[in-house]
């Protein structure tokens, strides 16, 4: 349903909110008024629906889902609820006529960066499908006063700076102190018998007070609103009087800055676990504020705790809010009075547990002492769950000791996170098919013998709404004009583009729009890396989180090895190229940063050098983020998704690429091996090893890095130039550590199959260049991915999981 107003009505509208709030005419407000005034405007609208969505689908819910994560990476709110009310023509109209461009006052919003990459942005897209798609389901999270660090780069390292995203408030968010719930933590439990049954209570313990905001999240073209909850941690005390009284203004306001701390900052590690108190008590904090509001609202609407599981289903993302299996079991054993077995077979009934990576470091362990002192009463039921658990396992396999203990919850003095969630869940899912294959065959193979059914695999999705109707805006109306409208709900329709791949008109239009777009992307590195780029080179984009596994060294050592060879001969007719990259580094991370660091050199060294005739160029865009990667997707050739096989669960940027018709270069990793199978072998350059083979290699430690150049001149040359100092950073130890651990390093070198992979990935690029040198051969595969992106739509994954977890009515 689409929202009507005049362009008069609203630009009334508009005038009156920018005067009721900020006290200033139209003609005197400055842009940031604009924003607020138009998205205030755009919020009230919002809100009429939201009250009647309240009353008319969520009060009356037969069944409901909640999705709980740690992150929710939604970017930008204006445009795209816009987008999905049919308002932007209206709103772009009203804009000419105050003489800014609707883009202008889009940019003024703040990118909100509650999450680190791909589980937070997941999130995100399931909140758009599940509306557009009239599910009731709500996300859960925490309303972090600080997102994602801000990038900076200075002399080609990475700087972080704080991203106080709320600092100017948000229109979006609504707060609701009048259902903040209260978080205990730490103390100790006391037990008293009170008849027949034994009454817990946590005793001498820290109580935060959790308040929640909550954003509303519209459909496209639906009628639904969801909502998003996060909390915010709160004192339950006000300043301590006596203190301040004393002078002791710090000591006074210490209580209070304890409990807010809890929601102050999202830790920027991405598949690497911080085993701080702080993050376990972000953990608890907010699954057991929102376990707690979903069990009181359950009641309020008259529900008996009996009937929870049938309509009730919790969705966990990953293990970060695996707590919530402990907490609504003490929910029902402590408020509810329930037994064991009762509350058990609710609480099973009603998780379900998503797993994101398989990277041994990225599973989540917490240390027995930590988790005991934090979370007394928690730590009972965990202790009891794992006795239990034990029980069965015992009864399955008697005097199987090691099968026991690498299955248990708790062991080697520590809870295992993923244990807690399989057991506590009735579904558990990978999120490709190929994640799905190894976590039945390797990572959770016990469990997957134990529970024969649990893991399923449903392979993720993006918005079409974000990702292609509103970033790339002239490709969406070429793709309707030609099949009509219908893809941007029904994604399957895309298939009706198959025809379009052999239609000279149709490929010129689309290679006109990459130009125009590759123009804009242009003009934007000019502005903020002040380096000219060709729009006639092929644009070459790896943009994702940085990290080893998913090998922005090879790119880059493929980049010198290009150098080297164009530097050779002058005269080879490669086509020019500009290589994009963007990625966070966790802060943390040495060899993250030092391959941020060596991008910029290698760019420094080959921007300026005239011999190269501006053949190659490489550009790193700074503070990568959701509305940074709206901008570079749709003016992007060839996307890099080249991950060690077997590392990379799914990928989500692989498929906005695709969406938006740039062709794959990439290994048989996660999505990659569906992209394969939906566009087939001709419109993708797939190279590498597979994940059977890396796995051998892991398994039987045969292989050596050093066979893999010992032929190989053009690699041996690359190393070298790593650690002679070609690269002009005055000196040859700043690049040492990638090359000892590309070569040396004690464990295993090379770990990742850089240099293994080196040969096949060069061979892939000059496919590349061979064919967009092409048209006729390079456009058409561009078409064809189009055509085959609609199964990599968040629409189906929802479907998916609506029928075979969730089974929520439609509203
Ligand atoms: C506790 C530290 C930590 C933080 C984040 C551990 C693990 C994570 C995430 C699970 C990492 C992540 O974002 N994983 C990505 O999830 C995407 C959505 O399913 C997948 O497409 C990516 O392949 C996967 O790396």
């Amino acid at each position: 349903m689409n929202a009507v107003i005049s362009k008069e009505e609203f630009k009334r509208s508009v005038e009156s909110k920018i005067q009721r709030m900020f006290g200033r005419s139209l003609g005197r407000a400055k842009k940031s008024h604009l924003y607020k005034g138009i998205a205030m405007v755009v919020r009230d609208l919002i809100n009429e629906r939201w009250a009647y969505s309240r009353e008319a689908f969520h009060e009356e819910a037969h069944r409901e889902a909640f999705y709980l994560s740690m992150e929710f990476l939604t970017g930008r709110t204006l445009g795209n609820n816009l987008m999905n009310l049919g308002l932007e023509p209206v709103v772009r109209e009203v804009c000419e006529e105050l003489g800014v461009e609707l883009d202008e006052i889009r940019e003024m919003e703040p990118d909100a960066g509650l999450g680190n990459g791909g589980l937070g942005r997941l999130a995100a897209c399931f909140m758009d499908s599940l509306t557009t798609l009239g599910l009731p389901g709500h996300g859960c999270g925490i309303r972090y006063e600080y997102g994602l660090f801000k990038q900076k780069i200075i002399d080609g390292y990475q700087i972080e700076m704080p991203d106080p995203w709320l600092e100017d408030g948000s229109i979006w968010e609504v707060a609701v102190p009048e259902e903040a719930e209260i978080v205990k933590f730490g103390g100790w439990v006391e037990t008293t018998k009170v008849g027949d049954r034994i009454h817990y209570e946590q005793k001498g313990c820290q109580t935060v007070r959790a308040v929640p905001y909550e954003i509303p999240v519209v459909g496209y073209g639906s009628e639904l609103v969801n909502s998003l909850r996060l909390w915010a941690a709160r004192s339950t005390k006000h300043l301590d009087m006596g203190l301040f009284g004393q002078g002791r203004y710090m000591d006074a306001l210490e209580e209070k800055e304890l409990a807010e701390v809890i929601s102050k900052v999202l830790y920027p590690e991405d598949n690497h676990p911080e085993g701080k108190a702080l993050r376990l008590k972000q953990q608890y904090f907010f699954t057991s504020a929102s376990i707690q509001s979903i069990v009181h609202t359950f009641k309020r609407r008259g529900g008996n705790m009996r009937d929870f599981a049938k309509r009730t289903v919790i969705h966990i993302n990953d293990t970060h809010p695996a707590l919530a299996i402990p907490e609504l079991m003490r929910i029902l054993l402590d408020e509810d009075g329930m037994d064991w077995d009762e509350a058990w077979e609710i609480s099973r009934n009603t998780f379900a547990y998503t797993n994101h990576t398989i990277l041994e470091e990225a599973l989540e362990k917490w240390p027995v002492e930590l988790f005991q002192s934090q979370l007394p009463r928690l730590w009972d039921i965990v202790y009891e769950i794992n006795e239990q658990f034990c029980g069965e396992l015992w009864e399955r396999y008697p005097g199987d000791w090691d099968k026991i203990a690498s299955m248990a919850v708790i062991a080697e003095n520590q809870v295992k996170m993923a244990h807690l969630c399989i057991v506590g869940s009735f579904s558990v899912n990978g999120v490709a098919q190929l994640h799905a294959d190894i976590l039945k065959k390797h990572v959770f193979r016990d469990f997957h013998e134990f529970y024969p059914h649990k893991v399923i695999g449903i392979t993720n999705g993006v918005t079409f709404r974000r990702f292609l109707l509103k970033a790339n805006p002239e490709l969406a109306d070429l793709i309707s004009g030609r099949i009509g409208q219908e893809w941007i709900t029904d994604s399957e329709q895309l298939k009706g583009l198959e025809s379009a791949a052999a239609d000279p008109e149709f490929n010129g239009a689309l290679q006109a729009i990459r130009r125009r777009n590759k123009e804009n992307l242009a003009q934007y590195i000019l502005e903020n890396n002040n380096i000219v780029v060709d729009p006639q080179s092929i644009f070459d984009v790896q943009i994702k989180r940085l990290h080893e596994y998913k090998r922005q060294l090879m790119n880059v050592l493929h980049i010198m090895h290009l150098y080297n060879e164009l530097r050779d001969n002058p005269n080879w007719d490669m086509h020019p190229r500009t290589f994009i990259f963007a990625a966070k580094a966790a802060p943390g991370y040495r060899m993250a940063k030092l391959i941020i660091k060596l991008t910029h050199s290698v760019g420094q060294k080959i921007n300026n050098d005239p011999r190269i005739k501006g053949k190659l160029k490489v550009v790193f865009l700074e503070n990568y983020r959701v509305s940074l990667a709206e901008k570079i997707i749709p003016a992007s050739d060839v996307s890099e998704q080249i991950s060690t096989a077997g590392k990379e669960a799914s990928g989500t940027g692989n498929m906005k690429f695709m969406l938006n018709g740039a062709l794959t270069i990439g290994t048989l990793d996660g999505a990659n091996v569906e992209i394969l199978d939906a566009v087939g072998p001709e419109a993708i350059y797939i190279f590498g090893l597979t994940a059977e083979e890396t796995n051998a290699y892991y398994g039987n430690g045969h292989y050596n890095p050093r066979d893999s150049i010992s032929d190989d001149v053009r690699l041996q040359r690359v190393l070298d130039q790593l650690v002679n100092d070609s690269l002009n950073v005055g000196s040859t130890e700043v690049f040492r550590e990638l090359h000892h651990g590309l070569l040396y390093a004690h464990g295993m070198a090379d770990p990742y199959f850089v240099l293994k992979d080196f040969d096949s990935y060069a061979a892939a690029h000059a496919q590349i260049n061979h064919d967009y040198q092409r048209p006729e051969i390079w456009w058409p595969k561009a078409v064809r991915n189009i055509a085959n992106a609609g199964r990599f739509s968040s629409d189906r994954t929802i479907n998916e999981y609506n029928e075979r977890i969730w089974r929520l009515p439609h509203a």
